[in-house]
């Protein structure tokens, strides 16, 4: 399992905070995830051998937020 922090540009409440997190649970091989609005980030549990963090991020962004690099 391989973790990744990603940070989230968009989120405004608690319902963002929903959305991006059922986003990036519906990748397949993400393990865990926790977003939180307070720091605008997303740390996400994952298997390499089944998604990666390309695939993840576009999750993100096809829910309607942006990544910052
Ligand atoms: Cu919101």
């Amino acid at each position: 399992m391989r973790e990744e922090t990603i940070k989230i540009e968009g989120m405004m409440c608690g319902h963002c905070q929903m959305s991006v997190e059922k986003a990036i649970r519906a990748v397949k091989g993400v393990q865990e995830v926790r977003v939180s609005l307070g720091t605008k980030q997303a740390e996400v549990s994952y298997d390499p051998g089944i998604t990666d963090p390309v695939e993840i991020k576009s999750a993100v962004i096809k829910a309607g937020y942006k990544i910052v690099d």
